[in-house]
């Protein structure tokens, strides 16, 4: 009997390859402006801050403008919050009438994200919040078990809905596993995510599901840095552009820049890991400006070097002094972001022939050149960067590359 099960590597291969791709944090938060976590941060009780839900009409909402906003930024995937802590669901849930389908919007979100980014060609992923801050049991298991069992309850049916009700999802990723008093080995039981997981992907054999159920699952998700997993296993450095929250902050002062988050990209590419890049769209549906801009300059940088990044590779030899390498097939890329004031680089321990070697953002060719203790020179350039944020130096190679 032929397995119709694909295994690890068929189901991961194409997140692999697609190496960046967009986060969205939006729910009623959004109205207050203090970022996702306003509701415990500031002790609303559940009720008031269910009010907002009567406010939240999101009349620009529009998924194909966030879809065109990814593809403009060179992502490959979307990541939505569908369920955040708060409780407040973007679709529509037969287990919950704390949902966008029941109150004053009158949409399922999700329903029009899911479309959309299909149109788009590009890959779906639902966040899903397993906590829920308005069952007390929540916070307090001994005293009121009920919510305790009631809240895990919710998750498994909420999750069946997510995994039943929109076709074909491609990334499940759990957030908000951590039960208070709970150890980490713990936490798994007490979501009961074996049997969680086993129903998602008996639903959704193609899914990948991230690390944060309690079990490894099928990736981790380092936060707001850049942290390889061991070689084989599939990773995701999640990040904001804002520094405050990664829900909408009405007054943001200090968004990561351009340079910093081209880095982040290409450190995880080089990690042969992920970045998934955070947006937290206001309350009307729409994306602030600081953060289009950035996306729009990243997609930029990448319809140029994107090469160098979607499906990269670790490379065996580094160029430190400059900036960072990735490798694919035979082609190994220097990624220079500090460029040196001759134009001349050094690479250090490369092993292979250089065939040529190429400024992706110009075409011009180097001049490659052999020096002692294994270093190679690559001369000729200018004396200031072809590119603003990282020059991408491809060097096609006799082989696989090799380090000495
Ligand atoms: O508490 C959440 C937070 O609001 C946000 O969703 C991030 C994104 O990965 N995850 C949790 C914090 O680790």
């Amino acid at each position: 009997m032929v397995s119709t099960e694909k295994s690890y590597e068929e189901r991961i291969r194409w997140f692999n390859e697609a190496r960046f791709g967009i986060f969205v944090h939006w729910g009623l938060y959004a109205i207050l402006g203090r970022g996702e976590w306003v509701m415990f941060l500031e002790r609303i009780p559940a009720d008031e801050y269910a009010q907002l839900a009567k406010r939240f009409k999101p009349s620009k909402f529009d998924a194909n403008a966030w879809a065109a906003l990814a593809k403009e930024a060179g992502a490959k995937y979307m990541v939505l919050t569908t369920r955040h802590h708060d409780g407040f669901c973007l679709f529509d849930s037969k287990v919950s009438d704390f949902t966008s389908v029941k109150t004053a919007a009158k949409r399922d979100f999700v329903a029009e994200y899911v479309e959309a980014l299909r149109k788009a060609g590009l890959r779906v992923g639902f966040y899903y919040s397993l906590l829920d801050w308005r069952f007390p049991g929540y916070f307090d298991r001994e005293a009121y078990p009920e919510s305790a069992k009631a809240l895990v309850e919710q998750a498994h049916a909420q999750v069946r809905e997510l995994m039943t009700n929109y076709g074909k999802i491609d990334i499940l990723w759990y957030d908000g596993g951590w039960v208070p008093g709970l150890q980490q080995e713990e936490i798994a039981d007490f979501w009961r995510s074996r049997e969680l997981n086993a129903m998602v992907r008996s639903l959704q054999p193609d899914i990948i599901i991230n690390n944060r159920s309690g079990l490894p699952e099928d990736f981790d998700t380092p936060e707001q840095r850049v942290a390889a997993s061991e070689s084989g296993r599939a990773w995701e450095s999640c990040m904001t552009i804002g520094t405050g929250a990664w829900g909408y902050v009405h007054h943001e002062s200090n968004f990561r820049s351009v340079p910093q988050l081209i880095q982040y990209l290409v450190t995880a590419a080089s990690g042969e890991g992920n970045f998934l890049l955070n947006v937290g769209p206001k309350p009307d549906g729409t994306i602030r400006r600081e953060e289009v801009w950035r996306l729009r300059e990243i997609g930029n940088w990448l319809a140029v070097n994107g090469e160098s990044i979607y499906g990269s590779e670790r490379c065996p030899f580094t160029a430190k002094s400059v900036g960072l390498t990735t490798a694919k097939g035979n082609n190994a890329y220097v990624h220079v972001f500090r460029w040196p004031k001759q134009g001349e680089i050094t690479v250090p321990g490369i092993k292979n022939e250089i065939k040529q070697a190429t400024v992706l953002a110009t075409g011009q060719k180097a001049i490659v050149e052999r020096g002692t203790n294994a270093r190679t020179f690559l001369k000729g350039l200018p004396k200031t960067p072809p590119d603003r944020y990282d020059t991408v130096i491809k060097l096609e190679l006799d082989g696989k590359p090799e380090a000495c």
